[in-house]
C-alpha cells in the first residue's frame, strides 16, 4: 500500500494498489453493499488520497450485488437539516470520484439500485455483468434520489427514463441497461474484472493529460452553450497538444513506431 493510504483502514471498503491500479472493493455483502456514513467516509478518504502512481481506479462490489443503495436504517430518524446535509456528503464524496485524479471503472453485478446506481453514475467507464439489474426504488420508499442521480442519471439515460424508473419501479437488466446508456460493455458473469483490468491497462497507458481532459473537460462542455464549450475544446486542446507527452507521442507514430488505431482495436 502506498503511503498516502498506508493507514487507511475500513470494514466496508478494501484498497489494494496493482502497479498504476488501484482496485476498491466495496466488503459489506451481508447488507448487500448498502452505502452509510462510514462507507461514504471511507470512498472520500481513498479517493482524495490516491498516489500519484495511480493512473486509473476500478470499483466493484463483493458478495451477490453491487449495491442495494443507501442504508436505510441510517435515515429513519433524520430531520430536514440533517437530510439535506447527508445529501450534500454523498455530492462531496461523488465529486471526487467524477472530478478526482483519475478515470473510474464501476464492475457492476446483482442490484445496482439507488445510491449503488447513483455511486456507478459517478465513475466514467461501466462494465455490467450478466446478472446486473438497474432499479431506482426511491419512489416506492417515499424518498427521492440525493446522492447527485438527478444530476447525473439523465445525462446517462435522458429524463424520461429516469422518470420511469422512479415513478413505475421499472428495472433494466444488464443488455437493456447498455442499449439505454447505464453501461458501456456487458460481460459474461465473473468476467467483469478481467475487463476492467484490460481497460484499465489502456486508460493508464494514455498522457495524463489527455486522460485530464476528457475527465474534467468533457463533461463541463456537455454542459456548456455550443459557443462557450466550442472555445473550451480550444483551450484544452491547445494545452493537451502543446504538452511533450503528446509531442513525443505524435512523433512515435510518424517514426512508425505506435500503435494504429486498427478496426479491431476495441
Ligand atoms: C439493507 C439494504 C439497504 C439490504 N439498507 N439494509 N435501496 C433499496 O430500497 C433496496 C433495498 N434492498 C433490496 O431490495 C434487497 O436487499 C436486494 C434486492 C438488494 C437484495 O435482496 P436479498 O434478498 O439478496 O437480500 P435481503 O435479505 O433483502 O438483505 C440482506 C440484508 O441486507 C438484510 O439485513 P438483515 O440484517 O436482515 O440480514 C437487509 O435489511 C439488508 N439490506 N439492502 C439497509 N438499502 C442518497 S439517496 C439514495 C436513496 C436510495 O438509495 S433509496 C434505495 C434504497
Amino acid at each position: 500500500m502506498s503511503s498516502s493510504l498506508a493507514s487507511f483502514q475500513s470494514d466496508l471498503l478494501s484498497v489494494d494498489i496493482e502497479d498504476a491500479v488501484a482496485v476498491l472493493r466495496l466488503t459489506r455483502p451481508a447488507k448487500r453493499n448498502a452505502v452509510n456514513d462510514d462507507l461514504i467516509a471511507a470512498l472520500h478518504t481513498v479517493f482524495v488520497n490516491l498516489p500519484d502512481t495511480v493512473r486509473c481506479a476500478i470499483l466493484h462490489g463483493e458478495g451477490d450485488h453491487f449495491s442495494a443503495g443507501l442504508d436505510l436504517s441510517e435515515v429513519t430518524e433524520q430531520n430536514a437539516s440533517e437530510a439535506m446535509m447527508h445529501s450534500r456528503n454523498w455530492h462531496r464524496c461523488f465529486e471526487h470520484i467524477q472530478f478526482g485524479k483519475v478515470p473510474v471503472i464501476a464492475v457492476l453485478h446483482g442490484a445496482v439500485v439507488g445510491g449503488g446506481l447513483e455511486l456507478a453514475s459517478a465513475c466514467h467507464i461501466r462494465i455490467a455483468e450478466a446478472s446486473t439489474y438497474y432499479a431506482l426504488p426511491e419512489g416506492q420508499r417515499g424518498l427521492f434520489v440525493g446522492g447527485s442521480g438527478s444530476a447525473r442519471i439523465p445525462r446517462l439515460i435522458g429524463v424520461a427514463r429516469m422518470a420511469d424508473m422512479m415513478l413505475t419501479g421499472r428495472t433494466y437488466d444488464a443488455e437493456q441497461g447498455m442499449a439505454v446508456g447505464l453501461s458501456q460493455y456487458v460481460v459474461p458473469e465473473g468476467e467483469g474484472m478481467a475487463k476492467a483490468r484490460e481497460l484499465a491497462a489502456r486508460i493508464a497507458n494514455n498522457a495524463p493529460l489527455s486522460n485530464f481532459a476528457v475527465m474534467q473537460a468533457l463533461p463541463r462542455i456537455a454542459d456548456q452553450s455550443q459557443s462557450e464549450g466550442l472555445f473550451t475544446e480550444s483551450l484544452m486542446s491547445a494545452i493537451a497538444a502543446s504538452d511533450q507527452a503528446a509531442k513525443d507521442r505524435l512523433n512515435a507514430f510518424l517514426a512508425g513506431k505506435a500503435a494504429k488505431a486498427l478496426k479491431n482495436n476495441a
